[in-house]
């Protein structure tokens, strides 16, 4: 696949069921997905809920190399969360969830549509994001300017609580 071609920032979350298997299995689908090729991953997270109920989660994020756009991208991702079961009770925001696969940046492209955003408008508020993202680019910088470590020692300070609990990858 052309070297250079955009590179995708996938996160990955789940708090029902075995998370963490949710998670390498889902790694294995993003790997298998067309036109995508798996670049790396960070390592596996728990974390505390954020903004959210049920139990804490699994997090990590995966890089991919992409020859999609980012709508069939976001398409190819959704048909995974299915896959793993994924359902969307009505009425209840950040219902717990078998799998969830957020596109996180595309590139450097910025784009607001009624269903994508980039980069995600709430990456910088979760330290699930960006712990599990500074591995993979320790001196990557937020849409902002802002120094991944940084934002990541606000996070924390700010009572964002996460522990790295293992690789992801085999
Ligand atoms: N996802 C959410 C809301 N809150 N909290 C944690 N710790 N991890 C998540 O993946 C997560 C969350 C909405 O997608
Ligand atoms: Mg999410
Ligand atoms: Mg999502």
């Amino acid at each position: 696949m052309a070297a250079d071609l955009p590179t995708a920032l996938i996160g990955l979350g789940a708090n029902l069921g075995d998370a963490a298997q949710a998670l390498r299995a889902a790694l294995r689908d993003l790997a298998d997905c067309p036109g995508c090729e798996l670049l790396g991953c960070s390592g596996l997270w728990n974390s505390a809920p954020v903004d959210a109920q049920g139990p804490d989660y699994c997090n990590a994020v995966a890089e991919l190399r992409c020859e999609l756009a980012p709508h069939e991208l976001l398409r190819e991702l959704q048909r995974v969360e299915q896959r793993h079961g994924r359902v969307r009770p009505r009425g209840v925001r950040n219902a717990p969830r078998t799998l969830d696969l957020d596109l996180l940046c595309f590139g450097d492209l910025r784009l607001h549509t009624p269903e994508l955003s980039l980069p995600h408008p709430r990456m910088h508020l979760r330290a699930f994001v960006l712990a599990p993202l500074a591995e993979l680019h320790p001196r990557w910088h937020l849409p902002d300017g802002e120094p991944i470590a940084e934002a990541l020692r606000r996070l924390r300070a700010e009572g964002q609580q996460l522990r790295r609990i293992g690789p992801l990858a085999p």
